[in-house]
């Protein structure tokens, strides 16, 4: 777990770099701050277990142990990238750890989970399905079709809300009626709200309670777990107000997630002060390999612009990658 919330404090922080530098194009949103809530959620699923993703989601796939290099490269636009550089920042798919893909469509992706669970059921697989949103998504419509049609049909689903308390420069509380987790039972399923989402073990906790239920045949759960980003919305976005506190923010900055798990596996005797250091250093090592490994793939031909890309009316231009994508593997 401490070495997955490294590598994606460290990944996010590199790719801030560089497309600060014009390396990567556009832009990258972080999950530097979330990284508890990630990879506890990702860590209490299965390696056959889906997830979809929305405009913050790197550490989606880290969390759930996909390699660095390809998820670089495919930052970058380089053939060598998980979607062999069509995906970019926003729209990365990363089959080999079942991350069906993520969408720039707020609120776009969780639709996709409830077909990769429908697909579960029918196929009589046991995999589960878990939908990454934010905040913001909770109050879209797709949720609520979402978490209506799986709760009707027992679906294998986990809706996973990643309350980081703004969308954009929006504050939560101002756009929110109610408590997130509460909605749930509108639909007759649990849901259950993580307050302290710096703890990577109480995230773990909640999740792998969600993913019980839903092996088992007893349907879907919603999680909201209350976090909070360190970063801008997106890496060299200026917003131009001053939206956040400052002493809202130190005061989560100083519940780092990555700070305090060292504290406690060092409490534990599972680390020790040497050992704890030699973990940031190789993580460190392994995101300079990605950058490497990076440098060293060739740009995609013009040639190949058109192969792999999929379209149907239904979807935009920005569901192009992943979203299309995972739509064909659940439905295969
Ligand atoms: C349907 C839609 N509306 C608006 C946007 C613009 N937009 C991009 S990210 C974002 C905020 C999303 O907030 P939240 O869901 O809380 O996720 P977070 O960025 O906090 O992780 C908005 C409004 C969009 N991409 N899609
Ligand atoms: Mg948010």
């Amino acid at each position: 777990m401490q070495r997955r919330m490294i590598r994606i404090r460290r990944f996010d922080e590199r790719a801030s770099k560089m497309v600060k530098r014009g390396q990567i194009p556009g832009t990258v949103h972080t999950s530097i701050g979330q990284e508890a809530q990630v990879v506890g959620a990702c860590m209490a699923l299965g390696e056959h277990d889906y997830m979809t993703g929305n405009h913050r989601s790197h550490g989606h796939p880290i969390g759930k142990g996909a390699p660095l290099g390809p998820l670089m490269a495919e930052l970058v636009g380089k053939s060598g990238g998980v979607c062999k550089g069509k995906g970019g920042s926003l729209h990365l798919s990363n089959f080999e750890v079942g991350s069906l893909g993520e969408s720039g469509i707020v609120g776009g992706s969780i639709p996709i989970a409830v077909g990769a669970g429908l697909s579960s059921k029918v196929l009589d697989n046991g995999r589960v399905a878990l939908a990454f949103f934010g905040d913001g998504a909770a109050n879209q419509g797709n949720l609520y079709e979402g978490l209506n049609m799986s709760g009707v049909w027992k679906l294998p689903v986990i809706f996973l809300c990643e309350n980081n308390q703004y969308a954009l420069s929006t504050p939560a509380h101002t756009v929110t009626s109610g408590v997130i987790a509460d909605r749930a039972a509108g639909f007759g399923m649990p849901g259950v709200r993580v307050e302290n989402g710096q703890d990577v073990l109480a995230v773990y906790d909640a999740v792998s309670e969600a993913v019980r239920r839903a092996r088992a045949g007893e349907g879907p759960s919603l999680v909201e777990v209350v976090t909070y980003r360190y970063n801008e919305h997106s890496e060299g976005l200026k917003l131009g107000v001053d939206y956040r506190n400052q002493d809202e923010k130190a005061e989560w900055v100083a519940k780092d997630p990555i700070v305090l798990f060292r504290a406690e596996l060092i409490r534990r005797g599972i680390l020790d002060d040497e050992s704890a250091d030699a973990l940031e250093a190789e993580v460190l090592k392994e995101v300079d390999e990605a950058v490497a490994f990076t440098d060293a793939s060739p740009y995609p031909d013009p040639s190949v612009a058109f192969d792999d890309l999929y379209t149907d009316s239904i979807f935009t231009h920005h569901t192009f990658n992943g979203s299309t994508f995972a739509t064909l593997e659940a439905v295969r």
